[in-house]
This record gives structure tokens, sequence and C-alpha cells, in this order.
């Protein structure tokens, strides 16, 4: 039995000692490391706040004091201090705990998030909320270095210095965003992470000064003035200072007492106040501290190794690294292609072009909106920039796509990594909103290959198209097993694919869920019904033929992994509507909601989005088309007896 067994709250850990505490701090290492071992997750971020958050909750009242995390990713410490020890077992898995804080898992739970640099937006309009209320508690965000190098952070700290309400900012910096950190605020926080605590030692000398009756208060005023003069040469944490902030720091994070007197004194200093921490990702732990990202993420490992679960047998190659090895062949002879990505080289597999083309690959760290801003320019400058980003994020670049890119109608590619389900991150990160958001916007071509073959041969075919942005979106994980053709091909713009003849019903599909149609479409056989299969491959544009020759059959099904409200369904409904030529049709796609934690072959399943749920939706459908006709049939019928040529 340990201290943790005895933690329901963050009240158990008042009375522990520090000796007690660093105790503690170890079994929380440990839990988190056993569980992320069988069931995966963020570990590095999580081990690297073990003893800062250890003195938040001992600093702060939580949940009358608001902690806001940025990500989120982060939070499991936080999970076993709030009352999740017994279902920590549960994380990530399909009906238990978030890898991510929820509000509704516990009030201790303040903010949700998963996107990054959220967290200081969000406090500010905490603590303006507290003061217009007439509250009392405390607020304090918890963001990264990483996170830092968002502008909408930036935006949170420009608006708190305006205000100056009381409030808290906890700078986790542990030189890491996934990869190694980037930027000039990156390089401004290595320099000040290196410094000796400055003010602390400023702080005693004035509170001396103070204390010498009469004239204390004007010396302290005097020095307060030389400070000033030189604190553009001493003083780290002068960006932040320049903000509003009260700057404290830096601290070393793994030492709790140390942590929290700094959190002490900010509270005692009032205002917006930034307490910058340094600490280690991945501490504890050597596989995570030795990985390059410092163990951001880990599948199932072994315990002893750090080493991932071998899956048995050979697997087929993941889109992202099919991406990865394409562009860096078609970059071969191009010498225009350049790629960019927002802190994510691994994830996007651009850090494949990085090595082949150092030259003529940039992270410009997390920072989608400069991403696509930033690949405008570079398009204007005659470049041609390959922008990859995880569906989920370009989310946060909604008004680049439409205003910088779609409007001047720029040759920009995006490949929208992770569109569809993503599994055990959930409803933050499901790319489900892409087809919507981006067939939306007028110029954009909007593509998804039904394998990853096809994704080879979409990407040259993106890259040589001159008539504007396009996007190729591809969901996360393994490719379907095809065979890698030679040369990637150049596709016809808007031309759908045939994949399967059939007379009685079409299956228009987008994606691999082609595939699930062609099982759909054998199972419909056994019982005697043929179902035409198109691939469509574009959202935008539609081929106009394809679909209106499926509708003639009368019954059309469409299928997407996205969700279906204005969607690829969605545009088929609007070509037909407008040709005046609807006819039964189900849309399959994503629900109207946000799609939690799962199994993504089980979601998928749930939706009716698996063969089964096609091949039921196409009987519905084919049920339906005839039970019109037969009713229009015995209408016609109806009529000719009464009609006027009726014998
Ligand atoms: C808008 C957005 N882009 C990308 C990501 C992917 N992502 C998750 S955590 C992370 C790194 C965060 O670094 P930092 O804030 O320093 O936290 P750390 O993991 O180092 O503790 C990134 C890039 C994200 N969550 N949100």
């Amino acid at each position: 039995m340990g201290w943790l067994d005895a933690i329901e709250g963050p009240e158990d850990i008042r009375g522990l000692s520090p000796r007690e505490l660093r105790e503690l701090a170890d079994e929380i290492r440990e839990t988190i490391i056993d569980t992320v071992a069988r069931t995966g997750g963020h570990l590095g971020a999580s081990l690297g706040v073990v003893e800062l958050t250890l003195a938040l909750h001992l600093e702060f009242q939580s949940p009358e004091d608001k902690i806001v995390w940025d990500v989120g990713h982060q939070g499991y410490p936080h999970k076993l201090l709030t009352g999740r020890r017994r279902v920590f077992h549960t994380l990530r898995q399909p009906g238990g705990i978030s890898g991510f804080l929820r509000r509704a898992e516990s009030p201790h739970d303040a903010w949700e998030a998963g996107h990054a640099s959220t967290a200081i937006s969000a406090a500010v309009g905490f603590a303006k909320a507290r003061d217009l209320r007439g509250e009392r508690h405390h607020v304090v965000a918890v963001v990264g270095d990483g996170a830092l190098t968002g502008g909408l952070a930036f935006e949170g700290l420009n608006n708190a210095g305006a205000l100056k309400s009381d409030l808290v900012v906890v700078l986790n910096d542990n030189s890491m965003s996934i990869a190694p950190n980037v930027g000039a605020i990156h390089a401004y926080l290595s320099r000040i992470r290196s410094l000796p605590s400055y003010r602390s030692l400023r702080d005693e000398v004035e509170r001396a000064l103070r204390h010498i009756p009469r004239v204390g208060p004007r010396v302290a005023e005097a020095v307060e003035r030389v400070k000033d003069s030189l604190k553009y040469l001493v003083l780290p944490g002068m960006l932040f200072e320049e903000l509003g902030f009260t700057y404290l720091g830096p601290v070393d994070g793994h030492n709790i007492q140390a942590v929290r007197e700094a959190l002490r004194q900010a509270k005692r200093v009032g205002g917006p106040v930034l307490v910058h921490v340094k600490t280690q990702k991945g501490r504890g732990f050597e596989p995570a501290e030795k990985a390059p990202d410092a163990g951001h993420s880990f599948k199932p490992f072994d315990r002893a190794t750090g080493r991932p679960l071998a899956k048995p047998g050979p697997r087929p190659p993941e889109y992202t690294k099919v991406f990865a090895e394409t562009l860096v062949a078609l970059g071969r002879d191009r010498p225009e292609v350049v790629a960019v990505t927002a802190a994510m080289p691994d994830g996007t597999g651009t850090q494949r072009f990085k090595e082949a083309y150092p030259d003529r690959f940039f992270d410009v760290g997390i920072a989608e909106q400069h991403a696509v801003v930033f690949a405008a320019g570079l398009a204007l400058g005659g470049l041609r920039p390959v922008v990859a980003i995880y569906s989920t994020f370009l989310q946060r670049a909604y008004d680049q796509l439409v205003h910088d890119v779609g409007r001047m109608n720029l040759p920009v590619v995006f490949a929208v990594d992770r569109a569809g389900l993503v599994g055990q991150d959930g409803d933050s990160h499901q790319g489900s909103f892409d087809i919507a958001y981006l067939r939306s916007i007028p110029n954009f071509v909007v593509m998804q290959p039904k394998d990853e073959d096809e994704l080879r041969h979409m990407l040259r075919t993106a890259i040589e198209y001159r008539g504007g942005p396009v996007a190729i979106r591809y969901p996360r994980g393994e490719g379907v097993g095809v065979p890698l053709s030679g040369e990637p091909e150049l596709l016809p713009i808007g031309r759908a694919e045939l994949l399967r003849a059939g007379e009685d019903v079409a299956i228009l599909a987008l994606g691999p869920a082609a595939y699930r149609a062609l099982a759909a479409a054998e199972a419909l056989a056994q019982d005697g019904v043929s179902a035409r299969v198109v691939n469509a491959r574009f959202a935008k544009p539609l081929d106009r033929e394809a679909v209106l020759a499926a509708a003639e059959l009368g019954a059309l099904v469409t299928v997407e992994d996205g969700t279906r409200l204005g969607g690829f369904g969605s545009a088929v409904l609007e070509l037909l509507a407008s040709e005046g030529r609807l006819v039964p049709t189900a849309v399959l796609g994503y629900p109207d909601r946000f799609i939690e934690h799962g199994e993504p072959a089980a979601q998928l399943a749930s939706f009716g989005l698996d063969a089964d749920g096609i091949a039921r939706a196409a009987r519905s459908v084919l049920a339906e088309a005839r039970s019109r006709r037969s009713a229009e049939v015995s209408a016609a019928a109806r009529d000719g007896q009464g009609g006027p040529g009726a014998a």
C-alpha cells in the first residue's frame, strides 16, 4: 500500500511531508508508466509534470481555484490526484476515461482541450468572470513552451496584460513540442532557462528596504527605477514583463518545494504573473527520456524495454509513410516543391522530406494559421508548397484557407492526414469535418484516395495541378494493403472510377469506404441484388456524369468517412436536387455529434458505415425505390382507368 492508494482528492496530499510527497511522485510515475504500457498514451508530457501537478494542487484549492491545462495531454497526474485513480486503468479504452481532461469526468477539470494554445485565453476569461461576479478564487493556466509557439497563446497574453486581472500562467518549459521546439521564442526561452532565478533575489532586497521606516518606500522606488533601466540587461523574462506580466523564474519544475514557493509568490504579487518552470519531458522513464520526442506518445509497450509490442505478421504501410516517400520521390526533380509542417514532422512524415531536402522543409511550430499563410506566400513566390496538417488541426486555419489561399486561388497542396476516425485521442482529434469545411471554399479541389497506391497518384496530380488549391485527405493508420504500382500517375480532376458494374442500386464511396462498398456489393449479390460501386475520388468537383448515371438506377447510397452534414453525400444530393433528379438516397457518414474515443472499426459499424451497414442501407433504399415505383405504377393505372382514353 502506497501513498497514492489513500488519495481520493487533492485535499489528501496536503498533510504529506516533503519526503512523502517525493515518494508519492514516484508512485504516480510508476502508475502512469504501468498503465500506458498497456493502454498507450501521452507518456512524456505527463511524466514531466508530476511534481508541478503536486505543487499546483498543494498551492491552489481546486475545484474552487481553476487550473486550466493547455492541450490536456499532460493531465494524467492530475487525474490520479483528483479521484480517478481507480478508473485510471481504463485510460483511452472504449467506454473508459479520456486521454485528455473532460468536464464530465471531474469538477477538477475546469477546461477541456486537445488542441494546443487555448489555456491562456480561457484562463483570462475565467479570471474576468470571477472579477465581475465578485468572486475571489485563483485562476492558473498551465501552458507548454510548444503551445507558446501558437499565435493564440500570444493573443491571450496580450489581453491578459491589458485586463490586469489576477492570473497565474505557468509556463511548463521542457524545450520540447512533440519534436524539439522551434523558432525565436524557443531560442529566447532557452537563453533564460539557463539563468539563475532573478525575481526572488530582487524581491528580497525590495522587501528588506521597505521595512526601513520612512526612507524605506522611497529607497525601494529608487531601486525600482534603477531596476527598470537595468532589467533590459539582466532580467530574464523581459518579453513577458513587457506584455504586462510579472515574470518569476526560472524554477526547477522537479523540485516541489521550489515550485510551491514560486506559486506562493505569484499569488502574493497579484495581477498577471508568469511562472517559468523548467521540466524534463519523459522524466523517470529512460526509454521516454532518450526518445527524440521525449516519449510524447507511446503505443502499448513492453514495460521493461519501452519497445512497442510487436504486431503479428507483416502489415501494410501507413498512409503517412506512403505520402512521405512519394513526396520525397516527387521532390527529386521538382526543386519548386517544399514541405511545411506545424510542429508535426514525424506525425505527418515530412521529417523524411527534411532529411532529403533540408532547405526545402519548414517546421513553423504549432502555428497552423501561419503555416497556411506562409504557404500562400511561398506559392506566390513561385514555389509549390505541400502543407501537411492533420484534419483536426487544419480547422484552426480556416480563415487562412478561405481568405489567403482560396480567394487568391493559389496552388497550395494540403495533405490532410488523420482524416476520419482516429481512435483513442477522441473527440478533439477526430477528422470529421474537413470534407464539409473544405468543399465549401470556392476554387478548392478536394479528393480522397481509396487506398495507399491511389494516394501516390493523387499527390502527383495535386502537385502538377496548376488550377488552384488542392486538398488530399487520407486516414490515420495502415493502408488497405494493395501493391504500390510504378510511377505515380496523373488522374483526371473530377473523374470518378467505376469499380463494379451493377443495375439495381449504386453505391458512391469516397476513400477507403470504397472497399467496404465492394464487400457490401458482394453480399448484396448473394441476395440477387446487383450493386454498382463507384470510387468517387473527388468530393469536389464531383463527377457529374457518374453521379447522374448512378441516379438513373433509381436508388443511391453515398458513403464517406466524415460528418454527414455538408460532406460528400450532401454534395451528391445538392447536385441531384439542382438537376431535378433526386432519387431515394442514403447518405452514410458520421452522426451530428462529437465522437468520443473508441475503436474505429467498432465505431464505423455502429454508424452503419461497415460493409454490413452499407448493404443494409442499399437494401432499404432499393425497397423504398421499388415501393415508390409500384405506387407510381398503381397511380398511373388508376389515372389510366378513369382517364379520357380508358378502354
Ligand atoms: C493546434 C494544435 N496543433 C498541433 C497539436 C499536436 N500537439 C499535441 S501536443 C503538441 C506539443 C505540445 O508541446 P508543449 O505545449 O510544449 O507541451 P509538452 O507536450 O512538451 O508538454 C503538439 C504539437 C495540437 N494538439 N494542437
